[in-house]
């Protein structure tokens, strides 16, 4: 009979942490928290389909875009799991217009949370996967003062750990605090999370390209050669490419990162900044994805090291494996130089 081995995410998160003398417990702390607030989203999301939880609020998200249900359950369920622990001093969410503080009979703590607490919610009636993306700082400003911008307008290059959950076919805790990236998938009996994936690495070259085609008309025209580039018949660079799209952040990358491929959010030419937020979806993602050997850049630098200048900043995101990326970059830099090309 196979040996088994059982790894659950609480006792990966200490075993990690042990590796550094000097670490506080603080950081292993707050991704048990998060975990435990995962599978409080994930129970509710199972449930979606049959409570009376689907439809519209009639609220609208700082964004002007229509919030449903889950999306407010999931951020008050972050706020709540999070903000009396004692290791953070501020968190962001997508879904909040401004920074939230830490209530005052609470501690100060080191750390700043960022989050999106349902990225790919207009999914959620057709049942497709959807998930939560966090990143984690240490805070810039002196300690023992609360809440404060400059905590969450720091780069990605920063970031100390970033993780996303995926609520899937099955629910996956992925998460990486700079050395490696580990996956953990939930046990629905136990209700643990158990290390199915470790050190995931990305392949440096995919068959899977994930874009949304119907922009097509607006997109760069360095873009629009690769796209076609990818569609032509190649047998030595393996092409054609498959496209794959779900218009789920977090389930397109999830995929690409196991098979390989590259996932793509462009500027175009009626939203010149993208549609992706830098703090939210970006930084995390890129972190994650730079981690298991992959590439993450807005067409001509590295995500993180964006400076972002307002809190719900976007930026074009092209993601995944290291040679689709570079790719992209270069016909988009060839179109630049020879537009008329
Ligand atoms: P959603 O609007 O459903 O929340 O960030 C938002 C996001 O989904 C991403 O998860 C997804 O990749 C993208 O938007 C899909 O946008 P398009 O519908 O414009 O393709």
């Amino acid at each position: 009979m196979p040996q088994i081995k059982f790894m659950t995410l609480a006792r990966h998160i200490v075993e990690e942490e042990r590796k550094y003398p000097k670490a506080t417990g603080e950081l292993s702390n707050l991704l048990h928290d998060l975990s435990l607030a995962a599978k409080v989203i994930s129970l509710e999301v199972n449930k979606a389909g049959l409570a009376d939880i689907l439809g519209f609020t009639g609220d609208n998200n700082v964004h002007g875009e229509q919030v449903k249900k889950l999306d407010i359950f999931a951020n008050d369920m972050l706020v709540k799991a999070m903000d009396h622990g004692g290791h953070l001093c501020v968190m962001a969410s997508e879904e909040e217009e401004d920074i939230i503080p830490i209530p005052e009979q609470f501690k100060i703590g080191k750390y700043v949370l960022l989050f999106d607490p349902l990225d790919g919610s207009s999914n959620i009636d057709a049942n497709v996967s959807i998930g939560t993306i966090f990143s984690i700082y240490r805070r810039v400003t002196p300690d023992g003062h609360p809440r404060t911008m400059a905590d969450c307008l720091q780069p990605g290059v920063n970031q100390v750990a970033a993780g996303y959950i995926i609520y899937g076919s099955s629910t996956i805790f992925v998460y990486t605090a700079g050395k490696g990236v580990h996956a953990f998938t939930l046990d629905p009996a136990f209700g643990e999370f158990l290390l199915s994936h470790t050190n995931i690495q990305i392949p440096k070259k995919g068959k899977i390209y994930s874009i949304n085609e119907g922009n097509y008309l607006y997109w760069h025209p360095g873009l629009k050669k690769y796209i076609k580039y990818l569609q032509e018949e190649d047998k030595k660079t393996k092409r054609p490419y498959s496209g794959r799209y779900i218009g789920s952040m977090v389930a397109d990358i999830h995929r690409n990162m196991l098979y390989g491929g590259i996932f793509m959010y462009p500027a175009d030419s009626r939203h010149p900044t993208g549609k992706l937020r830098l703090q939210y979806e970006c930084n995390p993602m890129a972190f994650i994805v730079e981690q298991a050997g992959g590439r993450a850049t807005n067409g001509k630098i590295r995500i993180m090291e964006v400076q972002p200048e307002k809190l719900h900043q976007r930026v074009p995101i092209f993601i995944g494996s290291e040679e689709d990326v570079l790719m992209v970059e270069k016909f988009m830099a060839e179109s630049e130089e020879h537009p008329d090309k």
